[in-house]
């Protein structure tokens, strides 16, 4: 017999199977299409601060995505009995340390003001306030940031200042850019928890 007429025919049953057995493995393995996945909901995060002196860990807590977050921490080797600014700034790039984490998040071009004002940062939360040994015990709630969606502040820093907020109140243009704070004493990036 010719060896062309035999080689040929098995050549070909061979590509087949094997082709066959590729579909049939694609076919049983599980598959991770991204749209399957209902969008994950963020209830927690936390940041661990750290400063040449000043450190700390705070936790936000949001029970829906729209809904009010509650803002949990202790900060530790602040000077005693003062208020400090803390905000939220952009980045969540500390690779330059807190230099790099940008400026305030501000994803409506507001100016600078506090908490509760109407022209504010969404990242300005005000002051904490230290006790007599230079430690910060706080617990509030704002309604502006988010762990969800556009507002989210997963990702970002938060920063301790050296000084006090003026709340966008010092009458200076820097009064509506930083609220004067000073520098940043200690920093850390908000991860999911
Ligand atoms: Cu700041
Ligand atoms: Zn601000």
């Amino acid at each position: 017999m010719d060896p062309r007429q035999t080689q040929h025919p098995r050549f070909a049953i061979t590509i087949f199977f094997t082709f066959l057995c590729v579909l049939l493995i694609w076919w049983v393995l599980p598959r991770h299409n991204a749209n399957d996945i209902p969008l994950p909901i963020v209830t927690k995060a936390v940041t661990m601060l750290t400063g040449n002196t000043v450190s700390g860990t705070v936790t936000f807590t949001q029970t829906s995505p729209t809904g009010v977050v509650t803002i949990s921490g202790s900060i530790e080797n602040l000077d005693p009995s003062a208020k400090r600014g803390f905000h939220i700034h952009a980045a969540g790039d500390l690779s330059a340390g807190c230099a790099s984490a940008g400026a305030h998040f501000n994803p409506f071009g507001k100016t600078h003001g506090s908490p509760s004002a109407t022209a504010r940062h969404v990242g300005d939360l005000g002051n904490i306030e230290s006790n007599p040994d230079g430690v910060a015990s706080f617990v509030f709630r704002d309604s502006l940031i988010s762990l969800n969606g556009p507002l989210s502040i997963v990702g970002r820093a938060v920063v301790v200042h050296a000084g006090t907020d003026d709340l966008g109140l010092g009458g200076d243009d820097e009064s509506l850019k930083t609220g004067n704070a000073g520098a940043r004493a200690a920093c850390g990036v908000i991860g999911i928890a």
